[in-house]
């Protein structure tokens, strides 16, 4: 079976589902410190602290995993809010789920780093796979410590855990939680609420996005090439578009003419934004396992818009 823990997040709700479709709902077993508000007939759910190690032990026994994918950490504004809180659930959260793995044989494991691992030195533009990573937020502090952790376990252990640093990811089934990317959410659930928005971040702040389809794509791929084609053993840079909050509300005003963006200029998560890169290189990822996103500003304003009108 397949377990994840951390199910219910924003990319959490959408991988779960992408990996019912394509091992059965029976096979795939979601956990969470709290249940979903809703799931549908057959899924298995089960709540679990992952700071809880008798509770990991024991649902790692019940149900023999052959995959784990562990999305519950806490995010780089909230990270913020309680520093200890965020390391304590990145780092002993992935040190509890490591090690299971490596005594459970576990085959494959999914670990999302993030583009949060970069830092005020780094190069703002094209930021390579390799390069100077001096993360000033515990959330990046705790993924860069992560990626250095996964992979010690992949050469010491031979565990075959993989990962991919995300972007901002926006998506309309499930709201993000406590990160600084997600203006480019909140904007549009305004923007068809109230034809406006006061936007956290300044309307020049380059940032590197995802669409959640893409995300989705890209994992699945990640996980299904073969192991002897992966050239890093950290975490993959990928990325779909940059735009500035500025460009995004251009692309919104096509679609809802009269929205009107407006700019607070003190919050604490511009500082945030302004310590990442404002564009990612993401040629290693193509070249070892075909990474290649389909959606662009234009594409992903229309589906956004589209489907939170029904929603
Ligand atoms: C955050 N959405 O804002 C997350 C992500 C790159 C950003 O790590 O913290």
């Amino acid at each position: 079976s397949i377990i994840m823990i951390g199910a219910n997040g924003q990319i959490g709700t959408e991988l779960a589902a992408a990996l019912r479709k394509k091992f059965g709902t029976e096979n795939v077993v979601t956990s969470d410190i709290r249940q979903p508000q809703v799931f549908a007939e057959g899924e298995i759910f089960e709540t679990i602290n992952v700071l809880d190690q008798d509770a990991l032990v024991a649902l790692f026994e019940k149900y023999k995993p052959t995959q784990v994918y562990l999305l519950a950490a806490m995010l780089s504004a909230t990270g913020e809010q309680y520093p200890m809180k965020a390391w304590d659930l990145n780092m002993t959260g992935l040190l509890n789920v490591l090690n299971l793995c490596v005594e459970h044989k576990v085959q494959k494991v999914f670990w999302p780093s993030s583009i949060a691992v970069f830092g005020p030195n780094s190069p703002k533009e094209n930021t390579d796979q390799y390069c100077v990573m001096d993360p000033n937020t515990m959330y990046g502090i705790s993924k860069l410590a992560g990626e250095r952790l996964i992979e010690y376990y992949n050469g010491k252990y031979k565990l075959d855990i993989r990962s991919i640093r995300y972007p901002g990811i926006i998506s309309w089934k499930a709201q993000p939680g406590g990160g600084t990317t997600d203006y480019a959410v909140h904007i549009f659930y305004e923007a068809l609420k109230n034809n406006r928005y006061e936007c956290f971040l300044s309307e020049n702040t380059g940032l590197p996005m995802l669409y959640m389809d893409d995300a989705i794509e890209g994992t699945l791929q990640l996980m299904d090439a073969p192991k002897e084609s992966l050239s890093i053993r950290s975490s993959y840079n990928i990325t779909g578009i940059s735009f500035t909050p500025k460009d995004l509300a251009l692309e919104i005003k096509k679609i809802l003419p009269n929205f009107v963006i407006t700019y607070s200029d003190n919050d604490p998560r511009q500082a945030i934004a302004d310590s990442w890169p404002s564009s990612i290189e993401d040629s290693t990822a193509r070249n070892d396992w075909g990474w290649q996103p389909r959606f662009d500003l234009a594409k992903l304003t229309q589906d956004m818009i589209e489907n939170l009108k029904t929603k």
